[in-house]
């Protein structure tokens, strides 16, 4: 029982007509079809249509969806409604145009983006989206500047920072992320072919040291608003003509800028491990060049913006590029570890025939300790091909 009433195929229309916004962009009386596309960990999702235009309504369940016995706050739709409309307006055109917010449904209405597709479900079939991670880079930038002291100035920063507090679901990242693979836990899931490989990997000093350094990094660095969960099922990809779009913002908090770039990298890592499983050598290679791509299109987007920044005497660009870089490098061992360790697996990984998983999942742990072990050292990123392919460099 709720306490608020959760939206169905059945009540969607009349929920649509009972909301002015969203009445005026479809016209009055006029939805014709509902689709309910709900397929993330938590929340209810439908695709709304009128004929000729749509949109897309997010209901966020007072639970996690796929374990209904474990509650997570209904706020983050309210999270995610503010961070949608800051990015719009410092990343127009790289996230969803956000139609509406009901604070008391628990819903926000955003762009029907169904001519796109989900980028890990591209990534996994093979196939390449030119300029996807470029355009992610850009997103992290402009989001990274607009939204932190550097583009706000030191009062409407702090401003930002009281307003955007999202707590409990930074909680779930904390625990998730940084803990729970590296304790016994519930959550954890490891197949028996893998448990040496874990053992080895949370029982390395080095790395339990790093994680711990990143976790403090994650609670501590309120730099920007981040997107705070940017792998690559968060991202939207068209290619004709060429659309890149982030979504699913409800755990986005004031965080540092390294925590979404690491995000993309430690996908790009389970990616790239699968394409090795299956032995498209080509594909993985060309997944972990996207690294690469995202961090280059990051850096000059960011220092094109850096001349316009609020306050000249805070920060300098070089250092400042050089601990982002190093906060992404920790990140992108931990995103790749807990998808293979714990809660909320990836099919990157779980959709691998069961004789290639364990291979993978072995080869992961080992880039996530080669980047743990060597922070943002030279050449990192280039060696972690030849660890997931069982080398030892
Ligand atoms: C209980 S939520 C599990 C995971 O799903 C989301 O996508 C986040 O990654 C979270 O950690
Ligand atoms: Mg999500």
């Amino acid at each position: 029982m709720t306490a608020y009433e959760l939206l169905s195929v059945e009540t969607v229309p009349a929920y649509v007509e009972s909301r002015p916004a969203l009445r005026d962009l479809l016209g009055p009386g006029a939805v014709t079809s509902v689709r309910e596309v709900s397929d993330g960990n938590l929340n209810l999702v439908f695709v709304v249509g009128n004929g000729s235009r749509g949109l897309v309504l997010k209901q966020a369940l007072p639970y996690v969806r796929v374990d209904p016995t474990w509650p997570v706050t209904a706020e983050r739709n309210g999270y995610e409604a503010g961070a949608l409309r800051v990015h719009n307006a410092v990343a127009p055109g790289l996230v969803p145009e956000i139609y509406d917010a009901d604070p008391a449904r628990h819903v926000v209405a955003i762009e029907d983006l169904s001519d796109h597709r989900v980028w890990r479900g591209a990534l996994n079939e093979g196939l390449r989206h030119e300029g996807v991670a470029a355009d992610l880079g850009r997103y992290v930038a402009r989001v990274g500047f607009g939204t932190s002291v550097f583009g706000l100035g030191a009062r409407a920063h702090k401003a930002a920072v009281a307003a955007s507090v999202n707590p409990e679901m930074c909680e779930i990242t904390e625990d998730l992320v940084f803990t729970e693979p590296y304790v016994t836990h519930e959550h954890n899931r490891i197949r028996p072919a893998n448990e040496r490989d874990v053992a080895d990997y949370v029982g390395d000093p080095r790395v339990r040291a790093a994680i711990g350094t990143a976790k403090l990094t994650f609670m501590t660095h309120a730099e920007a608003l981040v997107h705070g969960d940017l792998h690559t099922g968060s991202v939207l990809v068209r290619d004709e003509p060429r659309s890149t779009r982030a979504f699913d913002v409800e755990f986005a908090f004031y965080g540092p800028l390294g925590f979404d770039l690491g995000a993309l990298w430690g996908n790009y890592v389970l990616a790239a491990a699968r394409a090795l499983a299956l032995g498209d050598e080509a594909h993985a290679s060309w997944v972990l060049g996207l690294a690469q791509e995202t961090w280059e299109a990051f850096e000059e987007e960011f220092t094109r913006l850096w001349p316009g920044r609020a306050d000249p005497r805070v920060g300098e660009l070089e250092p400042y590029l050089t601990k982002v870089y190093g906060d992404a490098i920790a990140v992108a061992a931990a995103k790749a570890a807990r998808r293979v360790i714990g809660y909320a697996g990836v099919s990157d990984i779980d959709t691998l025939p069961e004789d290639l998983r364990a291979g993978a999942v072995r080869g992961v742990l080992g880039a996530a300790r080669l980047l743990l072990v060597e922070g943002g050292g030279p050449g990192v990123l280039d060696r972690v091909g030849g660890v997931l392919a069982g080398k030892n460099l």
